[in-house]
């Protein structure tokens, strides 16, 4: 018999440790303003930098040096990583000369595009915290449940500038993100010293416990499914017809993370559950989440994101409570067809004529010299900027009569290739890893150009060099890269050694499985070069990697050597 009852219904103390804490917190307050005046420690001290997350602030160390701080008796190089919420990742230059002018004054590695398109800034020092949020607020940014166990950061695909009805998509974003973000006054009071008494009518919807664990919502439009929408807590797929909005198809329960030492932790892909109208998107967002906000674990919280909420208690349990909450069951969901789950980059022309171009940006980060660069061609041209959630930047608004002078600037600049990179790099991803994730086992952003290397080069051998294959790459298993649902993704192990996992598809909606457990580049290599052979051999026309594996029966029975470190 399945136990339906809401952990909310028990003492505190019977809950996890980090329900306990934000019981504790105030409203999120905690001691942070008190920790970040004392002058002997680089870091936050206690829990607080638990409680700092959910103002989108991590406290890392430089994992580069962190052996010979430790040799040395010296504390770690405590810095911190700053993420902005950017609903929909569209600033404009104003904000971006902003964010290049705060990540050169306080942040020591550029900035840095995530694949929940937003921006953050790494190597940020205790005492530039403040006075780097409130620059932020100057540009009327912030960084709210940018992190911790709230409504992260809403996404959304494809350029919103491309027609009215996804502007619209976009604006539904921008208005879910505002909707789901914690009220407390715990943020102008800590960052820009704006006291607001501490009151239990702080956060109307998440209470003081806020939720289980972090929600991931995603708007998806159709043939792209460039945000992965399987891979969100709750995808809205949009339903465009005649050029007109319908509403959004609706899928729950996606989510990436997985650990090695849990077995019953694992990736799984959102269900399309139905139909709702466009208009209720925000509100049917703030529905699902408070299901899992009453329904999700609060005593384990390996097991507390929504995906293991409807595995524990069953998709026709929450169907059941949706319905309850909204007084009516879902429509069925409409047709919809995704041709892939990259970017398209290069250049783009909107309904009204104006042109919009993609950048690639390798493992999204711009170091000084590139962000000066896109600082002066947004002087010189451009009305807004765009981030996408593969790392990539959208140069947007460009009038027909600047087109040819901006396409000579990127060239003079050298950034023309960046509109037509090399196949295999335009469809990899990967994440931040060494030396700031505090998780990462294994390299990725760092490794990145070497293992396009090697890989472009095999695939060269078997004449498969401008066949698109996406690749993924993350230092850990927690999937921020979102691997498991590319057609070939490494998950770090261990220094150098990686899991190897096959057989996503292309469009992203079906996950990659477990090849082989440990591999070394050299095995990698080794484990790919016969089953591309087969592919540029049997591979149907325009077939792709994935489906021609799962097709073939060639992941049906793989050996996965797996061993534990
Ligand atoms: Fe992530 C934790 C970076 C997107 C799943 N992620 C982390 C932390 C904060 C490490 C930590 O907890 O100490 C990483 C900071 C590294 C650094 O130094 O910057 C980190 N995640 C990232 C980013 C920057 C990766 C990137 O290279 O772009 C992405 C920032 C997104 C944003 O702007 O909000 C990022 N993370 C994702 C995604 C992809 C997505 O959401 O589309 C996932 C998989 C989807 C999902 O949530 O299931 C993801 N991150 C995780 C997890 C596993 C969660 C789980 O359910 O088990 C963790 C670990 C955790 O939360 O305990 C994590
Ligand atoms: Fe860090 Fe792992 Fe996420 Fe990579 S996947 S950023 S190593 S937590």
């Amino acid at each position: 018999m399945i136990d339906r009852s809401s952990d909310l219904s028990q003492p505190v103390d019977a809950l996890n440790e980090s329900e306990q804490l934000k019981a504790r917190s105030r409203y999120l307050r905690g001691g942070i303003a008190e920790g970040l005046q004392d002058p002997l420690t680089g870091a936050v001290p206690g829990d607080d930098p638990l409680l700092m997350k959910f103002h989108g602030i991590y406290q890392q160390d430089d994992r580069d040096r962190r052996a010979d701080r430790r040799r040395r008796h010296l504390e770690p190089i405590y810095q911190f990583m700053v993420r902005m919420r950017i609903p929909g990742g569209v600033l404009d230059k104003h904000q971006w000369w902003g964010i290049a002018e705060l990540s050169r004054r306080y942040a020591e590695r550029g900035i840095r595009i995530t694949t929940r398109q937003t921006v953050q800034l790494h190597g940020v020092r205790k005492p530039h915290l403040r006075a780097l949020m409130q620059g932020l607020r100057d540009i009327g940014l912030d960084t709210i449940a940018a992190c911790g166990d709230d409504s992260r950061g809403v996404v959304c695909g494809t350029n919103p500038f491309l027609s009215r009805a996804h502007h619209r998509v976009a604006e539904l974003a921008r208005v879910t993100s505002d909707r789901l973000i914690p009220k407390t006054g715990a943020y102008p009071e800590i960052w820009y010293r704006e006291s607001a008494p501490a009151t239990r009518s702080e956060e109307p919807v998440y209470g003081e416990l806020y939720l289980p664990r972090k929600f991931k919502v995603g708007y998806a439009i159709p043939p792209v499914n460039d945000i992965d929408v399987y891979g969100q807590d709750l995808g809205l797929i949009a339903v465009i017809d005649n050029g007109e909005l319908r509403g959004f198809n609706v899928c729950v329960g996606g989510g990436m993370g997985q650990l090695d030492s849990r077995e019953d932790s694992y990736p799984r892909l959102a269900e399309e559950i139905g139909f709702i109208d466009a208009e209720e998107a925000p509100a049917f967002s703030e529905t699902v989440m408070t299901i899992q906000r009453d329904f999700g674990d609060r005593k384990d919280r390996h097991r507390a994101r929504f995906k293991y909420t409807l595995d524990r208690l069953g998709l026709d349990w929450f169907l059941d409570e949706l319905a309850h909450r909204r007084g009516r069951d879902l429509e069925p969901a409409r047709p919809r067809r995704f041709e892939h789950n990259g970017d398209r980059l290069g250049w783009q022309q909107g309904d009204d004529g104006l042109w919009h171009a993609t950048l690639y940006i390798e493992s999204g980060r711009l170091d000084d010299a590139l962000r000066g660069q896109i600082s002066g061609l947004l002087e010189q041209y451009g009305g807004r900027l765009r981030m996408t959630t593969n790392q990539n930047l959208q140069l947007t608004h460009i009038e027909t009569h600047e087109l040819e002078q901006l396409q000579w600037r990127l060239e003079d600049l050298g950034l023309a290739w960046r509109l037509t990179p090399d196949t295999q790099a335009a469809h990899t991803l990967s994440c931040v890893a060494l030396p700031t994730c505090g998780l990462a086992m294994a390299e990725a952003e760092r490794y990145t150009p070497r293992l396009l290397d090697v890989f472009q080069r095999l695939k060269g051998q078997y004449g498969l060099a401008d066949v698109p294959i996406t690749l993924r790459l993350t230092g850990c298993p927690n999937g921020c890269a979102r691997p498991y649902l590319g057609e070939i993704a490494l998950t770090g192990r261990a220094p150098g050694l990686y899991n190897l996992y096959l057989g996503g598809s292309f469009h992203g909606d079906r996950l990659a499985r477990l090849y082989a457990g440990n591999v070394n580049e050299e095995r990698f290599l080794e484990l790919l070069a016969p089953l591309l052979e087969r592919f540029a051999e049997g591979r149907d026309n325009g077939e792709h990697f994935g489906d021609f594996l799962v097709r073939r029966g060639l992941l049906d029975d793989t050996p996965v050597a797996l061993t534990s470190f």
